[in-house]
């Protein structure tokens, strides 16, 4: 190819926006104050709720002079989008909007979400920016394996692609065996899924006797649940890419809200189109940075749907240090699980994720597991089932689940029953694993 073309000076290029990506740190801080009082016009003026809302607390627009007081207002949860929808939290009415998304909840209504032309083109923007952080360039081929839909994964890394001027191949989750022809066949370069759905990949490509260790894969962006760091070295091994998180909700606005850079030491937060803030899920107070808790998201340039202080659920931690990339965007350090999924097992608080760190990995047992929650009593309690690699003896199962009880006891501090099945006996992901079951009856 000739030196010239816009493709190879692209792989010199460090930055998609050097001067957005790279601006000092009280540049931000500047612009986001005057975006965030731009969105609580927009949101006091268009949104009633809001409006009735920051009444209540003796807020208006004019009172937040400084970053630090967006600590003022009142937080936003997903029961609120439940409790007005479906647009009723929308700053434009429908007919103004170009596209609406929706995730389905566990029970009841999904949650719905709105965007202008504007809001898709930010969109667009951020997920090219992400995609290019992670090492994709303008001319690489993008096999998008997120579901298409409803769902912001398909679509919202889409787009993004398209925007960087990447070649996109818009698969969608599902029909596995025929992703590795494609994946062979085109040659992609970048692969986009669940990480639960990459490992379903590389599994049918051995099946068929594929090594995509030896194809054109070089770079995944996988996110959209949570994953450990034994996972990423998992599927990095097997498929031979890097991999890369990735992290957005459909409330905030989907894929892209934040992006690991190729250094992948914690996901670059977009600060010029968000401000966030890690608080104690408790008392609803800001801790101090590098400090865990709940992540809260404010969006300062989303007209559709403006959120304001957004409690994501996502326990992580945040860090404005200096990434060796040389962005200066704060970091979320990788989300080690939502606050509905933790479990107590005797007095103990667990993350599922904190278990699939110690299982993944481990010799003998292939990384498919599910987390099976029961109640004895009033005790919870966890046993694990997890599946063994294709050709250990089956009399080894025992042996090999004893010795995981062990670790998990040793490293995440509970108690497990452990169920080694043979290979194929957990059900494979096509987007959202779903690790656990919880056969706890239901509180009325
Ligand atoms: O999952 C958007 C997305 C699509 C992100 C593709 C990344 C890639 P929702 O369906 O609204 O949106 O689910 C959002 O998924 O609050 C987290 O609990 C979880 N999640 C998303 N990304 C990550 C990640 C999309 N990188 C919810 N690590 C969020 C851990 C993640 N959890």
């Amino acid at each position: 190819m000739d030196a010239a073309s816009p493709t190879e000076a692209g792989r010199e290029q460090r930055f998609l926006h050097a001067e957005l990506e790279t601006m000092p740190r009280e540049k931000i801080a500047a612009l986001q104050l005057r975006r965030l009082r731009d969105t609580l016009e927009n949101a006091y003026a268009h949104v009633p709720p809001v409006r009735r809302r920051l009444d209540e607390a003796g807020v208006r627009p004019s009172d937040v002079r400084r970053l630090e007081d967006v600590a003022l207002l009142p937080f936003t949860k997903k029961t609120d989008l439940r409790d007005n929808f479906p647009f009723g939290l929308f700053a434009r009415p429908v007919a103004q909007l170009a596209r609406l998304h929706a995730s389905s909840g566990t029970t009841g209504k999904p949650t719905v979400v709105g965007y202008t032309r504007q809001d898709l083109d930010q969109w667009a923007d951020l997920m090219a920016r992400s995609l290019f952080a992670a090492g994709a360039r303008p001319g690489d081929i993008v096999h998008n394996a997120y579901g298409y839909g409803l769902f912001t994964g398909g679509l919202g890394a889409h787009y993004g692609a398209e925007r960087l001027g990447a070649v996109v191949v818009p698969v969608s989750g599902g029909g596995t065996e025929r992703q590795v022809d494609l994946l062979q066949d085109f040659g992609a370069r970048v692969l986009c899924s669940t990480p639960s759905y990459a490992l379903a990949i590389a599994e049918a490509a051995e099946q068929q006797g594929v090594d995509l260790r030896r194809s054109r894969l070089r770079i995944g962006l996988f996110g959209a649940e949570p994953w450990s760091a034994a996972m990423r070295r998992e599927i990095e091994a097997r498929i031979g890419l890097k991999a890369v998180d990735v992290y957005g909700l459909s409330e905030i606005m989907g894929p892209g809200v934040a992006c690991e850079c190729e250094c992948q030491d914690g996901l670059h937060g977009w600060e010029d189109h968000f401000l966030f803030e890690v608080i104690d899920p408790d008392t609803g107070v800001p801790v101090p940075e590098g400090q865990a808790g709940e992540l809260v998201i404010t969006t300062l340039t989303k007209q559709a749907l403006p959120m304001l202080r957004y409690r994501t659920r996502d326990i992580t931690r945040l860090t404005t240090e200096r990434c060796a990339c040389g962005r200066t965007h704060a970091r979320i350090l990788r989300i080690t699980g939502r606050n509905d999924d933790m479990l107590i097992i005797r007095g103990v608080n667990v993350y599922p994720s904190q278990i699939e760190a110690v299982l993944v990995g481990r010799a003998m047992l292939a990384p498919h597991y599910q987390l099976v929650v029961t109640r004895e009593g009033i005790l919870d309690e966890v046993a694990i089932e997890v599946e063994a690699q294709p050709g250990v003896p089956a009399d080894d199962y025992a042996h090999l689940g004893r010795d995981l009880a062990h670790h998990v006891k040793v490293h995440v501090g509970i108690s497990t029953r452990v169920s080694v099945l043979e290979p194929g006996r957990v059900a494979r992901s096509q987007g959202k694993a779903v690790r656990v079951r919880d056969l706890r009856p239901k509180e009325s």
